[in-house]
Protein backbone atom coordinates (compact mmCIF):
# COMPACT_ATOMS: atom_id res chain seq x y z
CA UNK A 1 0.00 0.00 0.00
CA UNK A 2 2.68 1.96 0.66
CA UNK A 3 4.33 1.84 -2.88
CA UNK A 4 1.04 2.68 -4.21
CA UNK A 5 0.67 5.90 -2.71
CA UNK A 6 3.86 6.81 -3.24
CA UNK A 7 3.45 6.24 -6.95
CA UNK A 8 -0.12 8.20 -6.78
CA UNK A 9 1.70 11.21 -4.79
CA UNK A 10 4.59 11.01 -7.49
CA UNK A 11 2.91 11.01 -10.57
CA UNK A 12 -0.53 13.45 -9.48
CA UNK A 13 0.26 16.83 -8.23
CA UNK A 14 -2.30 18.68 -9.59
CA UNK A 15 -1.82 21.67 -6.87
CA UNK A 16 1.57 20.94 -5.43
CA UNK A 17 3.00 21.01 -9.47
CA UNK A 18 2.39 25.00 -8.99
CA UNK A 19 3.55 24.91 -6.06
CA UNK A 20 6.42 23.06 -5.64
CA UNK A 21 9.76 25.41 -5.41
CA UNK A 22 11.28 25.91 -9.15
CA UNK A 23 14.41 27.51 -8.13
CA UNK A 24 15.81 28.85 -11.70
CA UNK A 25 14.76 32.11 -13.05
CA UNK A 26 12.81 31.86 -15.84
CA UNK A 27 14.63 34.51 -18.07
CA UNK A 28 17.93 34.27 -16.39
CA UNK A 29 18.00 30.47 -17.19
CA UNK A 30 15.98 30.42 -20.66
CA UNK A 31 18.64 32.87 -21.65
CA UNK A 32 21.64 31.25 -20.82
CA UNK A 33 20.57 28.04 -22.03
CA UNK A 34 18.46 29.13 -24.94
CA UNK A 35 20.87 31.87 -25.95
CA UNK A 36 21.90 29.49 -29.05
CA UNK A 37 19.03 28.42 -29.42
CA UNK A 38 17.30 30.78 -32.82
CA UNK A 39 14.11 28.70 -32.16
CA UNK A 40 13.31 29.35 -28.75
CA UNK A 41 10.67 31.65 -27.94
CA UNK A 42 10.49 31.10 -23.83
CA UNK A 43 6.84 29.91 -23.65
CA UNK A 44 7.82 27.48 -20.97
CA UNK A 45 8.51 30.82 -18.85
CA UNK A 46 4.77 31.14 -18.37
CA UNK A 47 5.46 28.30 -15.68
CA UNK A 48 7.69 30.27 -13.35
CA UNK A 49 4.58 33.66 -13.95
CA UNK A 50 2.11 31.65 -12.81
CA UNK A 51 3.60 29.85 -9.84
CA UNK A 52 5.11 33.68 -8.33
CA UNK A 53 1.52 34.49 -9.04
CA UNK A 54 0.16 31.45 -7.30
CA UNK A 55 2.58 32.35 -4.36
CA UNK A 56 1.65 35.83 -3.83
CA UNK A 57 -2.36 35.19 -3.92
CA UNK A 58 -2.22 31.92 -1.73
CA UNK A 59 -4.35 29.04 -1.87
CA UNK A 60 -7.51 28.84 -0.30
CA UNK A 61 -9.11 25.37 1.13
CA UNK A 62 -12.75 24.81 2.55
CA UNK A 63 -13.53 21.71 3.82
CA UNK A 64 -16.76 21.03 5.87
CA UNK A 65 -16.92 17.83 8.10
CA UNK A 66 -20.18 16.05 9.09
CA UNK A 67 -21.27 12.94 11.14
CA UNK A 68 -22.77 11.52 14.26
CA UNK A 69 -22.08 13.44 17.21
CA UNK A 70 -18.66 11.96 18.87
CA UNK A 71 -17.81 10.81 15.65
CA UNK A 72 -14.03 12.72 16.16
CA UNK A 73 -15.17 15.33 13.57
CA UNK A 74 -13.56 18.54 15.33
CA UNK A 75 -10.49 16.26 16.36
CA UNK A 76 -9.63 14.74 13.11
CA UNK A 77 -9.80 18.48 12.10
CA UNK A 78 -7.12 19.25 14.91
CA UNK A 79 -5.13 16.03 13.57
CA UNK A 80 -5.02 17.96 9.81
CA UNK A 81 -4.02 21.23 11.68
CA UNK A 82 -1.46 19.65 13.55
CA UNK A 83 0.04 17.05 11.25
CA UNK A 84 3.34 17.80 9.15
CA UNK A 85 1.63 20.50 6.88
CA UNK A 86 -0.02 22.77 9.63
CA UNK A 87 1.48 21.61 12.85
CA UNK A 88 2.85 25.59 12.98
CA UNK A 89 -0.48 26.86 13.11
CA UNK A 90 -2.25 25.56 16.24
CA UNK A 91 -1.06 26.48 19.79
CA UNK A 92 -0.13 23.50 21.44
CA UNK A 93 -2.14 22.92 25.01
CA UNK A 94 -2.22 19.36 25.46
CA UNK A 95 -4.57 19.82 28.26
CA UNK A 96 -7.75 21.81 26.13
CA UNK A 97 -10.73 19.33 25.57
CA UNK A 98 -12.66 19.66 22.13
CA UNK A 99 -16.47 20.78 23.35
CA UNK A 100 -18.96 19.40 21.87
CA UNK A 101 -19.74 21.25 18.53
CA UNK A 102 -23.39 23.19 18.79
CA UNK A 103 -23.58 24.96 15.69
CA UNK A 104 -22.31 25.42 11.99
CA UNK A 105 -19.19 26.87 12.62
CA UNK A 106 -16.31 28.01 9.83
CA UNK A 107 -12.98 28.46 11.34
CA UNK A 108 -10.08 29.82 9.25
CA UNK A 109 -6.24 29.05 9.56
CA UNK A 110 -3.45 30.97 7.94
CA UNK A 111 -0.81 28.33 7.14
CA UNK A 112 2.29 28.64 5.57
CA UNK A 113 4.82 26.36 4.62
CA UNK A 114 7.72 26.89 1.88
CA UNK A 115 6.63 30.35 1.20
CA UNK A 116 3.66 29.07 0.16
CA UNK A 117 0.58 30.13 2.00
CA UNK A 118 -2.80 28.45 2.60
CA UNK A 119 -6.32 29.74 3.69
CA UNK A 120 -7.43 26.50 5.29
CA UNK A 121 -11.46 27.15 6.03
CA UNK A 122 -13.19 23.94 8.43
CA UNK A 123 -16.74 24.11 8.70
CA UNK A 124 -17.80 22.25 11.46
CA UNK A 125 -20.98 20.72 11.95
CA UNK A 126 -22.67 19.69 14.85
CA UNK A 127 -23.69 15.95 15.41
CA UNK A 128 -25.67 14.77 12.22
CA UNK A 129 -28.59 12.73 12.87
CA UNK A 130 -28.63 12.82 16.48
CA UNK A 131 -32.40 13.02 16.74
CA UNK A 132 -35.18 10.29 17.10
CA UNK A 133 -36.64 11.26 13.43
CA UNK A 134 -33.68 12.07 11.64
CA UNK A 135 -36.17 12.73 8.54
CA UNK A 136 -34.47 15.80 6.45
CA UNK A 137 -31.74 15.94 8.64
CA UNK A 138 -29.59 16.75 5.93
CA UNK A 139 -31.60 19.72 4.23
CA UNK A 140 -29.54 22.30 7.23
CA UNK A 141 -26.23 21.18 5.36
CA UNK A 142 -27.78 21.24 1.64
CA UNK A 143 -28.72 25.00 2.56
CA UNK A 144 -25.37 26.24 4.15
CA UNK A 145 -23.98 24.57 1.02
CA UNK A 146 -26.86 26.30 -1.33
CA UNK A 147 -26.16 29.33 0.68
CA UNK A 148 -22.35 29.45 0.05
CA UNK A 149 -22.77 29.19 -3.87
CA UNK A 150 -25.44 31.95 -3.40
CA UNK A 151 -23.53 34.27 -2.19
CA UNK A 152 -20.61 33.46 -4.68
CA UNK A 153 -22.99 33.70 -7.95
CA UNK A 154 -24.47 37.24 -6.26
CA UNK A 155 -21.12 38.80 -6.25
CA UNK A 156 -20.00 37.32 -9.40
CA UNK A 157 -23.04 38.99 -11.30
CA UNK A 158 -22.93 42.24 -9.44
CA UNK A 159 -22.18 45.16 -12.27
CA UNK A 160 -18.80 46.67 -9.90
CA UNK A 161 -17.93 43.23 -8.54
CA UNK A 162 -14.89 42.26 -6.53
CA UNK A 163 -11.61 41.84 -8.22
CA UNK A 164 -11.19 38.40 -6.53
CA UNK A 165 -14.28 36.57 -5.05
CA UNK A 166 -14.46 35.79 -1.53
CA UNK A 167 -14.70 31.99 -1.85
CA UNK A 168 -16.63 30.22 0.72
CA UNK A 169 -17.80 27.61 -1.13
CA UNK A 170 -17.33 23.85 -0.17
CA UNK A 171 -14.78 21.96 -1.67
CA UNK A 172 -15.14 18.64 -0.14
CA UNK A 173 -17.11 17.46 2.77
CA UNK A 174 -15.78 15.05 4.64
CA UNK A 175 -18.79 12.26 5.82
CA UNK A 176 -17.92 10.48 8.80
CA UNK A 177 -19.01 6.64 8.78
CA UNK A 178 -19.81 5.05 12.20
CA UNK A 179 -17.23 2.03 13.08
CA UNK A 180 -20.11 -0.40 13.20
CA UNK A 181 -18.40 -3.17 10.96
CA UNK A 182 -21.80 -3.54 9.43
CA UNK A 183 -23.61 -1.99 7.06
CA UNK A 184 -24.36 1.90 5.78
CA UNK A 185 -27.48 3.08 7.87
CA UNK A 186 -30.69 4.54 6.02
CA UNK A 187 -29.46 7.51 6.99
CA UNK A 188 -25.99 7.57 5.78
CA UNK A 189 -27.09 6.40 2.06
CA UNK A 190 -29.88 9.25 2.25
CA UNK A 191 -26.57 12.07 3.30
CA UNK A 192 -24.49 11.17 0.18
CA UNK A 193 -27.07 10.32 -1.83
CA UNK A 194 -28.50 13.97 -1.70
CA UNK A 195 -25.45 15.79 -0.88
CA UNK A 196 -23.26 14.20 -3.51
CA UNK A 197 -24.36 16.02 -6.13
CA UNK A 198 -24.31 19.24 -4.66
CA UNK A 199 -20.51 18.81 -3.53
CA UNK A 200 -17.69 16.17 -3.12
CA UNK A 201 -17.99 13.75 -0.71
CA UNK A 202 -15.41 11.65 0.58
CA UNK A 203 -16.16 9.13 2.83
CA UNK A 204 -14.46 8.07 5.96
CA UNK A 205 -14.76 5.45 9.13
CA UNK A 206 -14.31 7.15 11.84
CA UNK A 207 -12.39 5.75 15.30
CA UNK A 208 -11.54 3.06 13.10
CA UNK A 209 -8.90 1.97 15.63
CA UNK A 210 -12.43 -0.20 17.30
CA UNK A 211 -12.41 -1.98 14.08
CA UNK A 212 -9.74 -4.87 14.13
CA UNK A 213 -8.10 -5.30 10.07
CA UNK A 214 -10.40 -8.35 9.09
CA UNK A 215 -13.33 -6.22 10.56
CA UNK A 216 -12.05 -2.85 8.78
CA UNK A 217 -11.41 -4.57 5.73
CA UNK A 218 -14.98 -6.16 5.49
CA UNK A 219 -16.16 -2.83 6.50
CA UNK A 220 -14.90 -0.90 3.51
CA UNK A 221 -15.40 -3.25 1.11
CA UNK A 222 -18.83 -3.74 1.70
CA UNK A 223 -19.72 0.12 1.71
CA UNK A 224 -17.87 0.55 -1.43
CA UNK A 225 -20.60 -2.12 -2.57
CA UNK A 226 -23.05 -0.39 -1.10
CA UNK A 227 -22.26 3.16 -2.62
CA UNK A 228 -22.36 1.54 -5.96
CA UNK A 229 -25.71 -0.03 -5.47
CA UNK A 230 -27.31 2.93 -4.76
CA UNK A 231 -25.65 4.99 -7.28
CA UNK A 232 -24.00 7.42 -5.19
CA UNK A 233 -20.17 9.07 -6.26
CA UNK A 234 -18.31 10.14 -4.24
CA UNK A 235 -14.67 11.75 -4.87
CA UNK A 236 -13.05 11.43 -6.98
CA UNK A 237 -16.02 10.91 -9.17
CA UNK A 238 -15.48 8.58 -12.67
CA UNK A 239 -17.13 10.58 -14.67
CA UNK A 240 -14.97 13.64 -14.03
CA UNK A 241 -11.40 11.96 -14.93
CA UNK A 242 -10.04 13.22 -17.61
CA UNK A 243 -7.80 11.16 -18.81
CA UNK A 244 -6.13 7.45 -18.76
CA UNK A 245 -3.62 9.07 -16.22
CA UNK A 246 -6.55 10.24 -14.16
CA UNK A 247 -8.64 7.09 -14.49
CA UNK A 248 -5.34 4.98 -13.25
CA UNK A 249 -4.75 7.43 -9.98
CA UNK A 250 -8.06 7.78 -9.31
CA UNK A 251 -8.83 4.11 -9.82
CA UNK A 252 -6.66 3.16 -7.06
CA UNK A 253 -8.15 6.10 -4.53
CA UNK A 254 -11.63 4.68 -5.36
CA UNK A 255 -10.24 1.03 -4.46
CA UNK A 256 -9.45 2.25 -1.15
CA UNK A 257 -12.45 4.65 0.30
CA UNK A 258 -13.79 5.02 2.47
CA UNK A 259 -10.19 5.94 4.27
CA UNK A 260 -10.50 4.06 7.77
CA UNK A 261 -9.12 7.01 10.03
CA UNK A 262 -8.23 7.37 12.98
CA UNK A 263 -7.80 10.87 15.03
CA UNK A 264 -5.92 12.54 17.58
CA UNK A 265 -4.20 16.33 18.51
CA UNK A 266 -2.24 14.44 21.24
CA UNK A 267 1.31 14.32 21.25
CA UNK A 268 3.88 11.72 21.96
CA UNK A 269 7.28 10.55 21.93
CA UNK A 270 7.88 7.40 20.33
CA UNK A 271 11.40 6.21 19.48
CA UNK A 272 12.12 9.93 20.25
CA UNK A 273 10.55 11.14 17.60
CA UNK A 274 7.49 13.59 18.64
CA UNK A 275 3.70 11.95 17.00
CA UNK A 276 0.37 12.24 17.27
CA UNK A 277 -1.49 9.65 19.05
CA UNK A 278 -3.66 7.94 20.79
CA UNK A 279 -2.18 6.01 24.28
CA UNK A 280 -4.15 3.04 24.85
CA UNK A 281 -2.98 0.42 27.70
CA UNK A 282 -2.22 -2.12 24.56
CA UNK A 283 0.23 0.65 22.69
CA UNK A 284 0.47 3.93 21.16
CA UNK A 285 -1.48 4.30 17.51
CA UNK A 286 -0.07 6.84 15.27
CA UNK A 287 -2.27 8.68 12.99
CA UNK A 288 0.53 9.53 10.25
CA UNK A 289 1.80 6.01 10.34
CA UNK A 290 0.10 4.19 7.30
CA UNK A 291 0.64 1.08 9.18
CA UNK A 292 -1.67 1.81 11.62
CA UNK A 293 -4.47 3.53 10.16
CA UNK A 294 -5.53 5.45 6.46
CA UNK A 295 -5.27 9.27 7.43
CA UNK A 296 -2.48 10.05 6.15
CA UNK A 297 -4.20 9.05 2.62
CA UNK A 298 -6.64 11.12 3.42
CA UNK A 299 -4.55 14.13 4.56
CA UNK A 300 -2.48 13.25 1.19
CA UNK A 301 -5.95 13.53 -0.90
CA UNK A 302 -6.98 16.38 0.38
CA UNK A 303 -3.66 18.71 0.50
CA UNK A 304 -0.75 17.14 -1.72
CA UNK A 305 -2.29 15.24 -4.26
CA UNK A 306 -5.90 16.41 -5.37
CA UNK A 307 -7.01 19.77 -3.67
CA UNK A 308 -6.74 21.48 -7.31
CA UNK A 309 -9.16 19.11 -8.70
CA UNK A 310 -10.98 19.21 -5.81
CA UNK A 311 -11.73 22.98 -6.04
CA UNK A 312 -11.96 22.84 -9.97
CA UNK A 313 -14.74 20.02 -9.80
CA UNK A 314 -16.35 22.27 -7.22
CA UNK A 315 -16.41 25.24 -9.72
CA UNK A 316 -16.63 23.70 -12.71
CA UNK A 317 -19.20 21.22 -11.61
CA UNK A 318 -21.11 21.22 -8.79
CA UNK A 319 -21.31 25.28 -8.45
CA UNK A 320 -22.22 25.63 -12.31
CA UNK A 321 -25.08 23.36 -11.84
CA UNK A 322 -26.07 25.47 -9.03
CA UNK A 323 -25.80 29.10 -11.16
CA UNK A 324 -27.35 27.34 -14.45
CA UNK A 325 -30.18 26.34 -12.21
CA UNK A 326 -30.45 29.74 -10.61
CA UNK A 327 -30.43 31.68 -14.01
CA UNK A 328 -32.52 29.52 -15.67
CA UNK A 329 -35.06 30.27 -12.83
CA UNK A 330 -34.44 33.76 -12.69
CA UNK A 331 -35.14 33.64 -16.49
CA UNK A 332 -38.35 31.79 -16.24
CA UNK A 333 -39.56 34.17 -13.45
CA UNK A 334 -39.47 37.08 -15.60
CA UNK A 335 -41.06 35.65 -18.42
CA UNK A 336 -43.89 35.57 -15.80
CA UNK A 337 -44.05 38.80 -14.88
CA UNK A 338 -46.72 41.06 -16.67
CA UNK A 339 -45.09 42.99 -19.91
CA UNK A 340 -46.19 46.21 -18.50
CA UNK A 341 -44.24 46.41 -16.04
CA UNK A 342 -41.00 44.80 -16.50
CA UNK A 343 -38.81 43.90 -13.38
CA UNK A 344 -35.58 44.56 -15.15
CA UNK A 345 -35.55 47.47 -17.46
CA UNK A 346 -32.45 48.99 -19.61
CA UNK A 347 -30.84 51.50 -18.58
CA UNK A 348 -29.20 54.69 -20.96
CA UNK A 349 -26.08 53.24 -20.59
CA UNK A 350 -27.37 49.99 -21.58
CA UNK A 351 -27.10 48.36 -18.06
CA UNK A 352 -30.60 47.15 -16.86
CA UNK A 353 -32.08 49.24 -14.05
CA UNK A 354 -34.23 47.52 -11.54
CA UNK A 355 -37.67 48.23 -10.38
CA UNK A 356 -38.63 47.97 -6.80
CA UNK A 357 -40.50 45.43 -7.90
CA UNK A 358 -37.29 43.48 -8.50
CA UNK A 359 -36.23 40.82 -6.27
CA UNK A 360 -32.36 41.45 -6.43
CA UNK A 361 -30.50 44.74 -7.42
CA UNK A 362 -27.86 42.28 -10.09
CA UNK A 363 -31.13 40.92 -11.86
CA UNK A 364 -31.26 37.48 -10.64
CA UNK A 365 -34.49 36.62 -8.88
CA UNK A 366 -34.72 35.91 -5.35
CA UNK A 367 -34.60 32.19 -4.41
CA UNK A 368 -37.83 31.21 -4.40
CA UNK A 369 -37.48 28.43 -2.86
CA UNK A 370 -33.70 27.33 -0.40
CA UNK A 371 -33.58 23.93 -1.52
CA UNK A 372 -33.03 25.15 -5.58
CA UNK A 373 -29.90 22.94 -5.99
CA UNK A 374 -31.64 19.82 -4.53
CA UNK A 375 -31.92 16.99 -7.41
N1 LIG B 1 -11.02 5.84 19.78
C1 LIG B 1 -11.07 7.01 19.15
N2 LIG B 1 -11.57 8.09 19.79
C2 LIG B 1 -11.60 9.26 19.13
C3 LIG B 1 -11.10 9.41 17.80
N3 LIG B 1 -11.26 10.69 17.40
C4 LIG B 1 -11.80 11.33 18.46
N4 LIG B 1 -12.02 10.49 19.49
C5 LIG B 1 -12.60 10.82 20.79
O1 LIG B 1 -14.02 10.92 20.65
C6 LIG B 1 -14.55 11.95 21.47
C7 LIG B 1 -15.38 12.92 20.63
O2 LIG B 1 -14.55 13.60 19.70
P1 LIG B 1 -14.98 14.96 18.96
O3 LIG B 1 -13.89 15.28 18.02
O4 LIG B 1 -15.41 15.98 19.94
O5 LIG B 1 -16.26 14.46 18.17
P2 LIG B 1 -17.26 15.31 17.25
O6 LIG B 1 -17.63 14.44 16.12
O7 LIG B 1 -16.66 16.62 16.93
O8 LIG B 1 -18.53 15.48 18.20
P3 LIG B 1 -19.67 16.63 18.16
O9 LIG B 1 -18.99 17.94 18.21
O10 LIG B 1 -20.50 16.34 19.37
O11 LIG B 1 -20.47 16.43 16.91
C8 LIG B 1 -13.34 12.60 22.16
O12 LIG B 1 -13.20 12.03 23.43
C9 LIG B 1 -12.17 12.20 21.28
O13 LIG B 1 -10.97 12.12 22.00
C10 LIG B 1 -10.58 8.24 17.16
O14 LIG B 1 -10.15 8.24 16.00
N5 LIG B 1 -10.59 7.07 17.89
MG1 LIG C 1 -17.30 18.57 17.22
Amino acid sequence: METLWSEVSVSHSNMSESAKPHHPSPQGKGEKTHASDFSYVGIDAILEQMRRKAMKQGFELNIMVVGQSGLGKSTLMNTLFKSKVSRKSVQPNPEERIPKTIEIKSISHDIEEKGVRMKLTVIDTPGFGDHINNENCWQPIMKFINDQYETYLQEEININRKKRIPDSRVHCCIYFIPPTGHCLRPLDVEFMRRLSKVVNIVPVIAKADTLTLEERDFFKQTIREELRANGIDVYPQKEFDEDADDRMINDKIREMIPFAVVGSDQEYQVNGKRILGRKTKWGTIEVENIGHCEFAYLRDLLIRTHMQNIKDITGSIHYETYRVRRLNESNAHFKSQPSDQPAVQPKANGQPEVKPSAPQANGVAAKHEVMSHEM
